[in-house]
């Protein structure tokens, strides 16, 4: 478990959490996967899904044949064109289209193995808001990952741990699951129109995991790491480059750092306030 005071409080949102299943039916597991030009790997990772119910397919304008691909492997899967640019608005717009009680964040490029995916949805049925994938725990590891990635990731986890007062392991890592009652916390925005000149708006780019793990922190959602192997992708090249989305990643935190407190984060908070009262913690 990390987060400060998430260690103490049994969340109010993980009572919510609870309260959301309680019905006696199992959650409903929502896979959200963005995907640019994943044609040649979708046939690789889509029939590694485990059961879920459903699969929400988000691409960012592909030219090769991502889309048609998709709808064969999976006919039954949503699929969603983003509305701006970066990974991280085609999370945001792909969250917007789940209608699962929990999510599940994947890539479509072969490296994150679909196959772990039960082991963040029981991560989540135990008691955790937030279930995030880490190549640095015992049992996780990385094919992918360059030296220069895994420096950059270094120094970046240890700022937000020291300015967040968290205990993450793997900052930059997009493998993680979480509650959709935690989408309030998040705050993305999935609507507005792209800013001209071809600007980005803050989340939009590769940024988007530190600001989840950032915001999740300032909320003390109770957070818990799975340990997670990255695998080298398939076909293709990345989209993301260390030096210009790692700087993102750098202003991301300064600037929330500074950001005032939101009111999805105080009724969060007044939550672990009245049950840790209510528990003499
Ligand atoms: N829809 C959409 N997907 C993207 C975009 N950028 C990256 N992705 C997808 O996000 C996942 C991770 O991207 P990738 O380029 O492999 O970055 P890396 O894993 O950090 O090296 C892959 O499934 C990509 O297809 C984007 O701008 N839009
Ligand atoms: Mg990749």
């Amino acid at each position: 478990m990390l987060g400060s005071g998430a260690r103490h409080a049994h969340s109010a949102a993980v009572l919510e959490g609870a309260a959301h299943t309680g019905s006696g039916r199992a959650p409903r597991v929502t896979v959200v996967m963005p995907t640019l030009n994943e044609a040649r790997n979708l046939p690789h990772v889509l029939p590694l899904l485990p059961p879920v119910d459903e699969l929400v397919v988000v691409d960012g304008g592909s030219d090769d044949d991502t889309l048609a691909v998709a709808r064969m492997l999976r006919p039954d899967a949503v699929l969603v064109r983003q509305n701006r640019r970066g990974k991280g608005n085609a999370l945001a717009c792909g969250f917007a289209a789940a209608t699962g009680d929990i999510i599940v964040m994947i890539d479509a490029d072969g490296s994150t193995d679909p196959r772990e995916i039960p082991r963040f949805v029981a991560e989540l049925t135990e008691g955790a808001d937030f279930a995030k994938g880490s190549r640095f725990v015992a049992g996780g590891g990385s094919s992918d990952i360059t030296r220069l990635r895994r420096l950059g990731n270094q120094f970046l986890n240890v700022l937000v741990n020291g300015l967040f007062r968290t205990r993450y392991s793997d900052l930059c890592y997009g493998y993680n699951a979480f509650w959709a009652y935690c989408l309030p916390v998040f705050e993305l925005d999935s609507t507005s129109p792209a800013p001209a000149g071809g600007a980005r708006l803050w989340g939009d780019g590769f940024e988007i995991e530190t600001l989840l793990n950032v915001r999740a922190a300032r909320a003390r959602l109770r957070l818990v790491e799975v340990p997670s192997h990255e695998h080298a992708r398939i076909h293709g090249a990345s989209n993301l480059n260390a030096v210009t989305d790692g700087l993102r990643v750098l202003r991301t935190i300064f600037r929330e750092v500074r950001r005032p407190r939101t009111a999805p984060e105080a009724a969060y908070l007044a939550g672990h306030r009245d049950h840790a009262a209510e528990h003499g913690q």
